[in-house]
């Protein structure tokens, strides 16, 4: 059993769209076993993207993550990072494979509806950044 963090991004929220992408997750077979809607202050945005603070695209970036309420999640199951990178689709829509959330509900490379973990390492991390224990089921 895994674990990856998940956010529904503000364009994809926005939209009305975070039961139709829930639905997507759930029926792929990921349980959810945490999950809360919240606002990211600027520093909570540029902490979670820390990694990519010397990118070109890292201001705007935090500039969107920041423009609207975004959905956190917990997903669980066999091989989950992995798993949810799939359904999620390429980073950059025009890329996404078809039934992919990304190919589905993305607008373009930077409002791409999701995130998902990339690797066991931050995965750990991305799921404490925003969670406790207590806040966790299962
Ligand atoms: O993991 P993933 O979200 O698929 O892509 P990353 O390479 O980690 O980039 C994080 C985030 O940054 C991406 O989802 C959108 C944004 N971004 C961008 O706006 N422009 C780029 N050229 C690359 C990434
Ligand atoms: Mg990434």
């Amino acid at each position: 059993m895994e674990r990856t963090l998940s956010i529904i991004k503000p364009d994809a929220v926005e939209r009305n769209l975070s039961g139709a992408i829930l639905k997507m997750i759930q029926d792929s077979g990921l349980k959810v076993v945490a999950m809360k809607m919240i606002q990211l202050s600027t520093a909570e945005a540029e902490g979670f993207y820390a990694v990519h603070k010397e990118r070109p695209f890292f201001r705007s970036l935090v500039d969107f993550m920041t423009s609207g309420p975004v959905v956190v999640s917990i997903l669980e199951g066999d091989d989950a990072i992995a798993k949810y990178r799939k359904l999620m689709g390429a980073t950059n829509p025009a890329n996404a494979e078809e039934g992919t959330i990304r190919k589905c509900y993305a607008l373009d490379i930077e409002k791409n509806s999701v995130h998902g973990s990339d690797a066991p390492e931050t995965a750990a991390v991305e799921t404490g950044y925003f969670f406790s224990a207590l806040e966790m089921v299962g």
